[in-house]
């Protein structure tokens, strides 16, 4: 557990849990290293708007100051989103210790949101895109490549921290086959809200068939009812499709990623980088149609969180 003189949940989300109110946490990595200034902000601020919407509450988490913070106010949103670039870290499960220890900024990834989503009472999460593992994790076909064992520490988190994770599907510069793979394995449920497959991210679909799929929001709570009544104790992934009007087509999507996968291995980028490095590129590659179909489904993703969020206390 978070000692309490390490964790600093906003007025306005204590009331809300303590009174029943729902709440959905928000990452702040996309803020950080995910979108460029202002686009951050404005899809920061839309995802709290969409989720008020809902009736639910708001919590963007980040750390500053030695501690973990549950709710951002406007200002702090905006501080978050216009530090200089380098100035804000991206902290997962393996360095959250240290970047509290260091007292400056950090942007919290799936990972530590679900942590302190936990460690703060609140149920449901809205974000992007998950981590998961990456392509060339286990090395290449032709063995080209040594294997780099890329795997994100979101999967295991899922495998431990009780949070339904609402997001458009592992992101698509990954090995998403082998990313559900890894979440089978640590028995984390994936499931795929209104589609019988995984979503493709920034395209509607992938040719994955869904593990579990289930018609509506309601149906998804209580698939999480009846997961939690089991005592499993780990987290949920559901998947809700990028909206239809900001969809990429799917073959588009899937060349501008090849294409990035392939200059990012020439370049040499590696570890925590190399999220940040592919979504940029894709962006380029794009013309920021990338952009928009990430924007349009994260903003989409709090919507539908602060719904779940609400057929869960109901
Ligand atoms: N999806 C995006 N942009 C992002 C991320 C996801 O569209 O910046 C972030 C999330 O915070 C996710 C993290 O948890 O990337 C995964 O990073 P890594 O693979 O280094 O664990
Ligand atoms: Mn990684």
């Amino acid at each position: 557990m978070i000692t309490p003189d390490r964790l600093a949940i906003a007025p306005e989300v204590a009331d809300a849990l303590a009174s029943g109110t729902p709440v959905v946490a928000l990452e702040s990595t996309l803020i950080s290293h995910g979108l460029a200034y202002p686009h951050n902000v404005e899809v920061a601020t839309a995802s709290e708007q969409a989720i008020r919407s809902t009736g639910a509450v708001p919590a963007t988490v980040a750390l500053n100051e030695g501690r973990l913070l549950v709710g951002l106010s406007a200002d702090e949103l905006e501080q978050l989103a216009t530090a200089p670039h380098g100035s804000v870290r991206k902290v997962s499960r393996p360095n959250l210790g240290a970047v509290i220890a260091s007292g400056g900024w950090g942007a919290t990834t799936v990972a530590a949101t679900m942590i302190a989503a936990h460690a703060s009472g609140i149920r449901v999460f809205s974000t992007g895109g998950i981590g998961g593992v990456h392509r060339g994790a286990l090395g290449t076909a032709a063995g080209r490549h040594a294997p780099t064992f890329d795997i994100s520490a979101d999967l295991d988190e899922l495998a431990r921290t009780p949070v339904a994770v609402v997001c458009a599907g592992p992101k698509a510069i990954l090995d998403v086959p082998l990313t559900l793979e890894y979440l089978e394995t640590r028995g984390v449920p994936v499931v795929a809200l209104g589609i019988d497959v995984i979503p493709g991210f920034y395209a509607r679909r992938s040719t994955i068939p869904a593990p579990v799929s289930v018609p509506d929001v309601a149906a998804a709570a209580e698939v999480i009812r009846a997961h939690e009544a089991m005592g499993l104790e780990s987290g949920l992934v559901i998947c809700n499709p990028v909206p239809e009007a900001d969809a990429l087509d799917d073959e588009l999507a899937r060349e501008a990623i090849e294409q990035a996968i392939r200059e990012a291995e020439h370049t040499g980028v590696t570890g925590a980088a190399v999220t940040p490095w592919l979504l940029a590129r894709v962006a380029a590659l794009t013309d920021g149609a990338s952009v928009k179909a990430n924007v349009a489904l994260i903003v989409n993703n709090a919507r539908t969180g602060g719904e779940l969020a609400r057929a869960l206390l109901g």
